[in-house]
Order: structure tokens, then C-alpha cells, then sequence
């Protein structure tokens, strides 16, 4: 289903057709009506949930993420089981839990990438923070993306750099609260790679992979659902420190 090798090598894969098209493309139809939760505005503002709220309109969004409907049978029945065989293959040793359910929307735009890590590797309230210094060796979190329509570079295909789960960054580095530039910024641009994912395949990447949301230059609003799969020793640490 996934080239654990390539998983391992690269920090990144993509699986084989393991979905229904026409089950995700329905999908894709409840994923529009679904309401901001939290995002980016095209004026590079970050809006945080409260913002968003207190916005209570139409916003001027590059990019958004919504919350999963937690009532829709495909996803619960069919997708999820689907990326448990991932987790269980990949952090079987330590036990795990699916976080961070969202769908992403990202409309047409032309912001700056925000190169980034996901958790459980970098925390902006915690800068100091590594638990990949302390914790057992291996991957602490997988991210999945499931297209919602195909995947190009042209619509924003998710960019990310092989290899980069090796690299040793200093956490400070890619943190960025404000959207300011990365000393890594360049690094990226020189490296990312963009791939084509047509709906029916999900795409997964180690939390620790480089990566970034693209510029949608197309006028289709591109869609995933992305969720994390975290382990639960790090969720355990997370819990102590009062994170997440
Ligand atoms: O939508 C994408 O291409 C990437 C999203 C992402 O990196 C995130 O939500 O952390
Ligand atoms: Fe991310």
C-alpha cells in the first residue's frame, strides 16, 4: 500500500490507488461547505480561531483548515482503518493516536511558503524544546494527506524536501510565530519537490520532513483531508507539558 522504504528513506510517500474516486469526490462536495477554523488570509494574516470567530463573515482566505466531520461513514469506515495499517506498521513499538483531523482548503494564491515542521518536533511556546533528543529513536509523528481533487504543482501540490527528516535543525529556525523568513527558506527553494497525487492515493510524510503549503495558481480551490498520527510517548510528554 505504501513504500515503507521510500517512507524511510525520504520521509515521504505516496500510496497506491487505495480509495474510491467517486467516494472522495463526494467528499470534496461536503469539504466545501465546511466553515474556517483556523488559516491564512491572501495579506499573509494568520488568523487564529478566536479571529475567526470574531470575524463572523466572508474572509479573504489563501489557505484554511476546517474541522473533519466526525458522522461521515467513508472516512470513518474506510479511510481511517487505511492509515491505522500505516501507524501500526510504523509506530507499532510505541502505541499511537490519530490527532489534528482537518480538512485544508487552499484557494488560489501566490503567499510566501511557511517552510515548517509538524508536531510533536517544534513548539513555538517551547523554542527549547526537542524531544527527539530525549525520547526512544525513531519517528515521533506521521502526517497523511488525502486529496480531495488530483494533486499537481500548478494547484498547490504539498512541497516538501526529501531526506530532510535526517537533518538536525535548530527548532528556533523554523518556527517563525509571524510568518517571518526562515534561514531555511533558500535551502527549500533550491530542493522542494511537488509531486502529482490523483485522488484515490494518500500522500504521508514523518512530522520532521521539511515542508510546506504551495501557491494555488489555479482558480479550483485544492482540498485534503490531513491528519496526524502521534506517538504515544510523545503525546504522554505533550500532556506533561501542558501542549498541544
Ligand atoms: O496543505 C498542505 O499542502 C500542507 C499542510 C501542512 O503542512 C499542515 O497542515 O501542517
Ligand atoms: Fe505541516
Amino acid at each position: 500500500m505504501v513504500n515503507f522504504f521510500d517512507l524511510d528513506d525520504l520521509g515521504f510517500a505516496v500510496s497506491e490507488q487505495v480509495f474510491n474516486r467517486n467516494e472522495i469526490l463526494s467528499l470534496n462536495e461536503v469539504a466545501s461547505q465546511l466553515p474556517p477554523f483556523v488559516g491564512m488570509l491572501q495579506n499573509f494574516d494568520w488568523m487564529n480561531n478566536d479571529k475567526v470567530n470574531a470575524a463572523q463573515g466572508d474572509l479573504d482566505w489563501a489557505y484554511y483548515w476546517s474541522q473533519i466531520p466526525e458522522d461521515n461513514s467513508y472516512i470513518n469506515h474506510v479511510i481511517f482503518p487505511t492509515l491505522e495499517k500505516v501507524c501500526n506498521r510504523v509506530l507499532h513499538n510505541w502505541g499511537w493516536q490519530l490527532t489534528n483531523r482537518y480538512i485544508i482548503s487552499n484557494c488560489k494564491h501566490d503567499c510566501p511558503v511557511r517552510i515548517h515542521l509538524d508536531a510533536p518536533y517544534v513548539w513555538p511556546q517551547k523554542p527549547e524544546l526537542r524531544m527527539d533528543d530525549y525520547l526512544e529513536k525513531g519517528p515521533l509523528s506521521i502526517t497523511f494527506m488525502i486529496p480531495l481533487i488530483d494533486f499537481t504543482s500548478e494547484n498547490g501540490s504539498t512541497g516538501y524536501v526529501p531526506g530532510t527528516h535526517r537533518y538536525r535543525y535548530n527548532p528556533k529556525d523554523l518556527l517563525r510565530p509571524n510568518s517571518e523568513p526562515s534561514p531555511y527558506d533558500n535551502f527549500f527553494k533550491d530542493n522542494y519537490i511537488q509531486e502529482d497525487v490523483e485522488c484515490g492515493r494518500f500522500m504521508c510524510f514523518y512530522g520532521n520532513t521539511l515542508h510546506s503549503v504551495m501557491p494555488n495558481q489555479t482558480n479550483t480551490v485544492r482540498r485534503a483531508i490531513i491528519l496526524r498520527a502521534i506517538r504515544k510517548d510523545a503525546l504522554n510528554e505533550m500532556k506533561r507539558l501542558g501542549l498541544g
